[in-house]
């Protein structure tokens, strides 16, 4: 009697254990044909960012960019089968790409100049500079407020440069004496772009007044607000923009000269975001694009976390 006993209770456990196991994998099951079905939809909704884009380019016959373009409203909440699907397309070319620092092993002067300039006006050490040239340079001989390995092997943990391109912004809170204050003020006007065909320009259509001021000392703060048309800028080519009310008969040639090299009336590179939402889960992907001279946009590289901070 006893042993039939102990055998039920064996057997029950066993059971109960099987059926656990069981559950568990139909629900592994379930998560992962859903995790593939929102990538698979995710792929869907890039492809719906390169037509949208590939469509600004044919209608657009003098290539610029700027807020009131149609692709910057993104797609919300539409319905297909088992799920909701929400996309967003945002330029990136409104903010200072911090690889443009180093252009072919060399830091480039025209850059350097205009990155210094950004960051006395956000009120931040010019120093930083420096110190990005030397992350990103391959060398180990620190620029003169720069900091090379030695600087960052000395801290607790520590850690090395990178010695190659910023992957992304995030990377700057890795700089040394870069606060996290620092790293807030500074992040909503810079990107980290591939610099591999030269160095990216920012448009002029899309720069906030804080960063339009920096071009040249030239520039007040009043006269960027005024260029900036809440947001609304549109100017169809980098003469347009010198043309404009505001610096029209302030900057001359040679000021123009300095500053042709830095912006475009382009947006060339983008952050894609889609979010779906099945059975309750949310699935958010990002993927940074570049578009080509042919007007189709290039998957450069894609995350779960945003692009821009
Ligand atoms: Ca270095
Ligand atoms: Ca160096």
């Amino acid at each position: 009697m006893l042993m039939a006993l102990v055998m039920l209770a064996i057997a029950s456990s066993l059971a109960v254990g099987i059926w656990y196991n069981n559950q568990l994998s139909l629900a592994r099951i379930s998560n992962l044909q859903k995790s593939y079905q929102a990538k698979h939809y995710s792929q869907g909704m890039l492809l719906w960012a390169s037509d949208i884009l590939r469509e600004d380019y044919t209608q657009d016959e003098n290539q610029h960019d700027s807020s009131l373009d149609p692709w910057q409203q993104g797609i919300q909440g539409m319905l297909v089968e088992d799920a909701v699907l929400s996309g967003t397309l945002v330029g990136l070319n409104g903010r200072f790409n911090v690889n443009n620092l180093v252009i072919n092993g060399a830091v480039s002067e025209p850059h350097m100049l205009y990155f210094k300039r950004l960051l006395q006006a956000l009120e931040l050490d010019v120093n930083l500079a420096d110190k990005i040239v030397d992350w990103i340079d391959v060398d180990q001989v620190p620029e003169p407020n720069g900091a090379e390995d030695f600087v960052y092997l000395a801290k607790s943990p520590s850690y090395q440069t990178s010695s190659s391109y910023f992957k992304h912004v995030q990377e700057l809170s890795l700089l040394d004496g870069f606060s996290a204050d620092d790293y807030a003020q500074l992040s909503p006007y810079v990107s980290a772009l591939p610099v591999q065909n030269g160095a990216t320009r920012m448009n002029v259509n899309t720069m906030p007044p804080v960063m339009l001021s920096a071009l040249h000392t030239q520039i007040s703060k009043e006269m960027a607000l005024r260029l900036y048309q809440e947001g609304r800028a549109d100017h169809l080519t980098v003469n347009d923009f010198f043309l404009d009310e505001p610096i029209k008969f302030k900057l001359d040639d040679r000021i123009k000269t300095s500053i042709k090299p830095l912006i475009s009336t382009q947006t060339l590179y983008l952050q894609a975001s889609s979010l779906v939402q099945m059975e309750g889960s949310d699935f958010v992907m990002y993927a940074l694009l570049a578009r080509t001279a042919a007007g189709s946009a290039q998957v450069i590289s894609r995350s779960l976390s945003p692009y821009l901070p």
